[in-house]
């Protein structure tokens, strides 16, 4: 674990996935992990299962796999069982905690903060500690905003690869607000150790967006196609 590359947030995005498997093979990188929310959404759920499952990655459930587990809504039991396999937190050699949201929550935000007004800031270092609470591994990876960021919080970097999947969203909670990266490209993030702490770099694929766009169009997903194409939440 040395050199790996960290993907999150696929949401059912096949035709982003297999840009981003393409462009890790590329570069040589054989160690991928997965910091959840893999199939949630209504693009191509069996195809990107079919395509994770054999690769067998050390992976974390996100708040939306743990939907599916619960509620099914028509995903085979195949797939359901895979999913309920996935803890909510892994441990990785060499001193680094894998999560989907929070440590403790798989659904809280950990490096942006959504204000009263609906405006998202990144979180402040007193925020973010407050979130982690005793986790003080050198190497914390998150996901779930499906914003790539980069955060040093006391000893811990902390690596938001940004979303494979899904590049804008609406959500109503806490309150009312918007998440968007502003491009279609599809994000993941390389780790690599060296003598002087981890460099990572973010990365932003471009892919057979319109394949993916087109799928919502026909599950009636307008707004994910928009989504999709623009990396923006609304028109
Ligand atoms: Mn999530």
């Amino acid at each position: 674990m040395d050199r790996f590359a960290v993907i999150a947030d696929v949401h059912g995005n096949r035709w982003a996935l297999e840009a981003v498997l393409e462009d890790i093979a590329r570069q040589g990188i054989r160690d991928i992990v997965n910091a959840g929310d893999h199939l949630f959404g209504p693009l191509d759920r069996e195809g990107t299962a079919e395509l994770l499952m054999p690769l067998d990655l050390p992976s974390v459930a996100g708040n939306q796999d743990r939907e599916l587990v619960e509620y099914g809504l028509g995903l085979d039991d195949r797939y359901r069982e895979w999913l309920a396999g996935m803890p909510p937190q892994l441990e990785l050699p060499g001193d680094i905690l894998m999560f989907h949201g929070t440590p403790a929550h798989d659904n809280v935000y950990l490096l942006d903060s959504v204000r009263d007004s609906g405006a998202v800031s990144p979180a402040s270092d007193a925020e973010i500690r407050e979130r982690l609470a005793r986790v003080s591994q050198r190497l914390l990876l998150c996901g779930h905003t499906h914003i790539p960021r980069i955060v040093q919080v006391g000893g811990s970097l902390i690596v938001n690869p940004g979303s494979v999947g899904l590049q804008a969203y609406a959500d109503d909670s806490p309150v009312a607000h918007v998440m968007e990266t502003g491009s279609s490209h599809a994000r993941y993030a390389v780790a690599e150790r060296t003598g002087n702490g981890w460099h990572v770099t973010q990365m932003a694929i471009g892919y057979d967006v319109e394949s993916a766009a087109k799928a919502a169009e026909s599950s009636g997903r307008p707004d994910w196609a928009w989504r999709l194409r623009t990396g923006r939440a609304f028109q």
